[in-house]
């Protein structure tokens, strides 16, 4: 057993190969040498080999600048990135510039890293901080470009994270900005539920709602908020940003539930124009105008999007798979068959792996995924993983299965299948639905009961198979034609 400081994890990809290697070894118990090999090694990572590891170590600081601060990013380091922030900032020279670029880049690789798997939230919380630590650093900056600006306050605006979402660090990139240029930022930080805002922005008198979110049921929220505005006759205009917020969102889900005036904002820097192109009488006409068209194509667009022509029944029904019912095997026992308490261990052999990987949120065609180069590992993880749960289920019979099949003689009329006891007397019709798509190419309108053997066809010989596992459900119908 080994106990792991989650806080210090280094992102896997980043572990020496070598020393990896000999770890995995050990760890699972790879040969009867891995215990042996890992003591060999051990030494250059500690101790003498010390020297020379920390030179390697810092090798990153002869990087440029902007790598530098991806790396302090991905690496939680910040010790070194007030320095860095500066050098960025002489070199770019503006901050906003140094937000926007390297710092949201760094961002970005560590969204990825984590969305992959590979850092974990006790990282992220590191790297968060790292930003949190450069955009100080470049705040008397940002207050300084200020000083060149009018000096009074151009409006009042409220921002606030929505409900259930902590990610504050772009909402708060964004109230520097704006404030920067001489907006007044009233600030509600973090989770903040609807009757708060509404209330606020009541209370303050201000003139744009801005609200941020990162996380998917953030998207939810702020068309909450959009319909309560709507409920509560608010006449203000309502700015959406955040990560995981968009162009397409905005026009498909808040939009339509507010119509004073909803605008997606994609960063920082573009803040400042839409708002004051809100604030100001002679640009707002315009500016919610060309929103509003611009969101209807939007919608149009997803609208059509989906939308694939459908065939006539008939047209349909030409198009179906021509399959050859000349060779039918009788099946050796017909009627009804149940399986009491059936072999696990070779129901085991049968299971389908990629909907259980899928339900895990990794992607990838079985057993390919097994070797992937991102999911690879976390996938095998799993899969021994899932293997060891299945041989207890085995071992300690933990499950029963058992089956109920039916096979009888069958027939297709169009889409129907009917079923036949020993006296050919219709049992019971089954209905099927066609495909209707305008399939291309040579790609058939399938529909179930193309499997099995028409009744215009001389003799009833296709064999219709229901199956009944487990759950006193049918769960697949298949025909041995
Ligand atoms: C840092 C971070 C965290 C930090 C947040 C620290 C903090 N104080 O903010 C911590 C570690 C706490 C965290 C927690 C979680 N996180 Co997180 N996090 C991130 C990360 C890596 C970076 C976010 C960030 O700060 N980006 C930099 C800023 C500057 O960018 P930004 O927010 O987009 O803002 C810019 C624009 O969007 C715009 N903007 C933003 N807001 C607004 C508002 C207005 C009005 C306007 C005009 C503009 C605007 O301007 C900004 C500057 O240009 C992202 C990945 C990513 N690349 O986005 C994941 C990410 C957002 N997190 C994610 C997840 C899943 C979580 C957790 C659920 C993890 C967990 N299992 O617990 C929790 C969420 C808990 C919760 N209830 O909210 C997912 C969200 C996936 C999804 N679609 O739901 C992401 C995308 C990572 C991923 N790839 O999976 N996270």
């Amino acid at each position: 057993m080994g106990i792991v400081n989650a806080g210090q994890l280094v992102v896997y990809d980043d572990i020496d190969p070598e020393l990896k290697k000999c770890v995995e070894d050990v760890v699972l118990n790879a040969d009867e040498q891995a215990g042996e090999r890992l003591v060999d090694i051990a030494a250059k990572f500690s101790g003498t080999g010390e020297q020379k590891d920390n030179k390697k170590d810092l090798e990153w600081r002869t990087w440029a600048v902007e790598k530098r601060l991806e790396h302090a990013l991905v690496k939680g380091i910040t010790k070194y990135i007030d320095e860095d922030t500066q050098e960025a900032f002489d070199k770019l020279g503006r901050p906003i510039l140094v937000i926007e670029g390297p710092l949201m880049s760094g961002m970005n690789i560590v969204g990825d890293l984590f969305g992959a798997g590979k850092m974990f939230l006790p990282q992220v919380v590191k790297s968060a901080r790292v930003m949190k630590k450069s955009v100080a650093y470049l705040d008397p900056f940002l207050e300084a470009e200020k000083q060149d600006c009018t000096p009074t306050s151009q409006g009042k605006i409220l921002m606030a994270t929505v409900k259930g979402d902590v990610h504050d660090i772009g909402k708060n990139i964004v109230g520097v900005v704006l404030s920067c240029n001489n907006y007044e930022i009233i600030d509600l930080g973090v989770m903040v539920p609807a009757e708060t805002i509404l209330e606020t922005a009541k209370k303050e008198n201000v003139d744009i709602i801005g609200l941020s979110g990162l996380i998917t049921p953030s998207l939810d929220e702020m068309v909450s908020v959009a319909k309560e505005m709507t409920r509560q006759g608010f006449e203000l205009p309502l700015m959406i940003g955040g990560a995981t917020t968009s162009k397409a969102h905005t026009a498909v889900k808040i939009e339509p539930e507010y119509d004073k005036g909803v605008f997606y904002v994609q960063d920082a820097s573009k803040s400042v124009g839409i708002v004051s192109a809100i604030l100001s009488t002679t640009l707002k006409p315009q500016l919610l105008a060309d929103t509003k068209v611009d969101y209807e194509i939007v919608r149009q667009r997803r609208a059509n999007k989906g939308k694939s022509k459908l065939i006539s029944l008939e047209k349909a029904r030409a198009n179906k798979p021509k399959l050859s019912f000349n060779t039918i095997v009788r099946p050796k026992k017909l009627g009804v068959h149940v399986f009491k308490d059936y072999d696990l261990a070779e129901i085991f052999k049968f299971i389908d792996w990629m909907p259980f990987f899928r339900t895990w949120e990794l992607a990838g065609k079985f057993p390919d995924i097994l070797t992937d180069k991102v999911v690879g590992e976390s996938a095998s993880q799993l899969f021994t993983d899932a293997k060891q749960m299945f041989k207890k289920v085995i071992d300690e019979k933990l499950l029963t299965a058992n089956a109920v099949i039916g096979i009888f003689p069958a027939n297709s009329v169009n889409e129907d299948i009917e079923l036949y006891d020993e006296n050919n007397k219709v049992l019971i019709i089954l209905n099927h639905l066609r495909q209707q798509l305008d399939k291309k190419g040579n790609t058939p309108n399938f529909c179930l009961s193309d499997f099995t053997r028409p009744n215009s066809l001389a003799h009833r010989t296709t064999w219709l198979r229901s199956d009944l596992v487990l759950l006193p459900l049918p769960l697949a119908l298949t025909s041995n034609h």
